[in-house]
């Protein structure tokens, strides 16, 4: 099967209420959609760059810039995602626009050959529990409302987002409002360093699942030296680009716990190594999110169906982001997510309401 062409398609989604980490707040998602385009079947991925490069060195810009200069035109003549992986390997970084072009040749190709994305990837369940990520707010009573509400939701994990400043004190307020039970984690967004090893252990007195890149992305090392004095288990995002660096953090002892998002490491095909490398290893694994619109939760949710994502996962339901998503939206039952079941993505763009998005498309022929 043939590549006829890829679409790129900017949208601009306005988030339900402005989402604060320590590295920025968001009150909007501009995001990038790529669709692939073959006489049998078109599949789509969702690039999930950010305006800026806050969390990591990509941004919407640059991703469009990579894959309309280098990725696109490098496509393999025959339609195969592990082509189309190892075609891109060349190019370093820019793992977010790779992702974003291998899914939609993955979703194509899935589709026409009638096979759903969670069976692809081995995927063992058919809905996943699901999390809620947090932000930063201005006031502990604001912050202690936004929990209640998600708990009242249904939600069976929460992430509170940390930084300096914002931190042992909203962990202590939530903890001691809504009890022993609740399922708890913190994300610092690579906030800290070493040398605040003090003041993290004070998190280690309110049972916390896990924290979250408390240091710096590339960090590897101190990293292995903060989890010695801990007893809370380090999760890495920001530190783990590759299942290459997956294998260094687990031997050098830099985390116990992976929060695997397919863009940061560039594909499903990648997210899969991470995966089984993880699960030989007796590290747990939950999938992140990236303010995904209903094009990139159903390909994460297929991925968290697979049987060594054993953490509830930053899935959340689209009304958690958006008031109206471009796809049907996912919606929350007793916590959990249905894994879509139909062919590829096993979801669609809703046309009018994507056309009333995007702010800008191009199309690249082959
Ligand atoms: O660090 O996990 C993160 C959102 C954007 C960038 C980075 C992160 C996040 C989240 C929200 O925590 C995850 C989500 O609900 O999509
Ligand atoms: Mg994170």
């Amino acid at each position: 099967m043939k590549i006829t062409g890829v679409e790129l398609r900017r949208i601009a989604m306005p988030l339900v209420a402005p989402f604060r980490t320590s590295f920025g707040t968001a009150t909007e998602r501009d995001a990038l959609l790529v669709r692939v385009v073959t006489p049998e079947a078109e599949g789509w991925g969702e690039c999930v760059a950010m305006s800026d490069p806050l969390y990591s060195p990509e941004y919407v810009d640059g991703a469009a810039d990579v894959l309309r200069r280098f990725l696109i035109p490098a496509l393999p003549a025959h339609l195969d995602a592990h082509r189309v992986n190892h075609a891109l390997r060349p190019f370093k970084g820019h793992p977010m626009a790779k992702a974003a072009l291998e899914t939609a040749a993955l979703d194509a190709q899935l589709r026409i050959g009638g096979q759903s994305m969670g069976s692809f990837l081995g995927a063992t369940a058919d809905r996943v529990p699901c999390g809620v990520s947090v932000g930063i707010m201005n006031s502990l009573p604001e912050l202690l409302d936004t929990v209640e509400d998600y708990i009242t939701q249904g939600y069976l994990r929460i992430k509170l987002k940390i930084e300096p400043g914002w931190d042992v004190a909203p962990v202590r307020a939530v903890r001691e409002r809504f009890g022993p039970d609740l399922l708890l984690q913190v994300d610092a967004n690579a906030a800290y360093t070493l040398t605040d090893a003090p003041h993290l252990a004070k998190l280690d007195d309110f049972d916390l699942l896990l924290i979250e890149q408390p240091l710096a992305n590339d960090d590897l090392v101190q990293h292995a030296q903060l989890a010695k004095r801990l007893t809370t288990p380090l999760c890495l995002d920001e530190s783990i680009d590759s299942a290459a660096h997956a294998a260094a953090a687990i031997t050098l002892g830099s985390c116990s716990i992976i929060n695997v998002k397919p863009g940061r490491v560039g594909g499903y095909l990648e997210s899969r190594r991470i995966h089984d490398l993880a699960r030989a290893h007796g590290v747990a694994l939950w999938c992140g999110g990236m303010l995904e619109t209903g094009i990139g939760r159903a390909a994460n949710l297929a991925l968290a169906a697979m049987p060594g994502f054993t953490l509830p996962g930053d899935t959340s339901a689209s009304r958690r982001y958006y008031a109206t998503d471009i796809t049907t939206p996912f919606e929350l039952s007793d916590g959990h997510l249905d894994v879509p079941t139909t062919p590829g993505i096993g979801i669609d763009p809703i046309s009018d309401l994507l056309d009333e998005v995007t702010t800008s498309t191009e199309w690249i022929a082959l």
